[in-house]
C-alpha cells in the first residue's frame, strides 16, 4: 500500500515534471551544466521524496528514472493548512514555506503539538479520561509525558494507538508523587507493538500496571526513530493515546 501510495505521487510529479522535460529538449542543457546542478546532501532528508543520498548527491534510489531534475530540486513539508507547518512558515501551494518576515525560518520542521511542552513530567499534560487524539512527534529528540489521576485499586492498561507516519516509541507507567511531583519506580515498559501483523489491532503499545484508589502516575512516550532533529520535511509521527 505505502508504495502504490508512492507510485502514485511519483506519477503525478511526473506528469507535472513533463513541462520541464519538454523545455529541456527545446534548449539542451550541457552535461557540465547538469552536473553542476545536482543537489548535494549528506542524509536522504535533503532530497525529495523517492530520491535518496548517495555519495553526497541526490539521486533516484528506485522505481523508473525521474524527469531530468526532479531529484535536483529541495524537498518541501507538505501541508493543506497553515497550522501543519512550524511557526513563520505558511502553507502556499500545498508547501510550507517561510514568511516573507522571516525569510530564514526552516519550514521543513513540524510544528509542535497542542499537548506541548510536556518533555518533562513536570510539564506534563493530564490525562482526564477521555483518550488523548493527535500526539505527534515532531523531531527526534521529542517525548511526552502525561499524568493520570486513579480513582480505584485496578489493573490499568495504557496504549498507543492510531500509529500514523512510522511512529516508533517506548511507552513507560512510571508511579508518581504528585505532592512532590517526583518520580517513583519504572512499572511497566515496552517497545514492542501489540503483535507483529498490520492491523489495528496489532499495531499498537500496550502496557499494564496495579495502580491504587487516589493515585497518580506517569506515563512517558519517548520517540525512537532515527531521523534527525530539525530537518525532517516527511509526514510527523502521530499517535492516540488512552488509558483504562
Ligand atoms: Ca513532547
Amino acid at each position: 500500500m505505502k508504495m502504490l501510495r508512492w507510485s502514485a505521487a511519483a506519477l503525478a510529479l511526473f506528469v507535472v515534471g513533463c513541462g520541464s522535460v519538454e523545455d529541456a529538449a527545446l534548449e539542451p542543457r550541457t552535461l557540465a551544466a547538469q552536473e553542476s546542478e545536482l543537489r548535494t546532501c549528506s542524509t536522504d532528508l535533503d532530497c525529495v521524496s523517492g530520491c535518496g543520498c548517495n555519495s553526497g548527491q541526490c539521486v533516484s534510489v528506485f522505481g523508473p528514472p525521474p524527469p531530468d531534475g526532479y531529484c535536483d530540486q529541495a524537498p518541501v513539508r507538505a501541508c493543506t493548512t497553515s497550522s501543519q507547518c512550524a511557526d513563520g512558515c505558511s502553507c502556499t501551494g500545498n508547501a510550507c514555506v517561510a514568511s516573507p518576515s522571516s525569510p530564514s525560518t526552516n519550514c521543513l520542521v513540524a510544528p509542535p503539538d497542542g499537548y506541548e511542552s510536556d518533555n518533562t513530567h513536570t510539564s506534563a499534560s493530564s490525562y482526564l479520561g477521555t483518550p488523548q487524539l493527535n500526539h505527534t512527534f515532531h523531531n527526534r529528540l521529542d517525548l511526552d509525558w502525561v499524568l493520570v489521576a486513579t480513582p480505584v485499586n485496578q489493573v490499568m492498561t495504557v496504549e498507543a494507538y492510531n500509529l500514523r507516519n512510522s511512529v516508533q516509541l517506548q511507552l513507560d507507567v512510571y508511579a508518581y508523587d504528585y505532592a512532590t511531583r517526583t518520580r517513583g519506580a519504572l512499572l511497566a515498559t515496552t517497545q514492542s507493538t501489540v503483535c507483529s501483523q498490520i492491523t489495528p489491532a496489532c499495531n499498537m503499545y500496550r502496557v499494564t500496571a496495579n495502580v491504587v484508589a487516589g493515585g497518580v502516575y506517569a506515563v512517558r512516550l519517548v520517540n525512537r526513530a532515527s531521523t534527525p532533529a530539525g530537518s525532517d520535511w516527511r509526514p510527523t509521527a502521530t499517535y492516540d493515546l488512552k488509558m483504562y
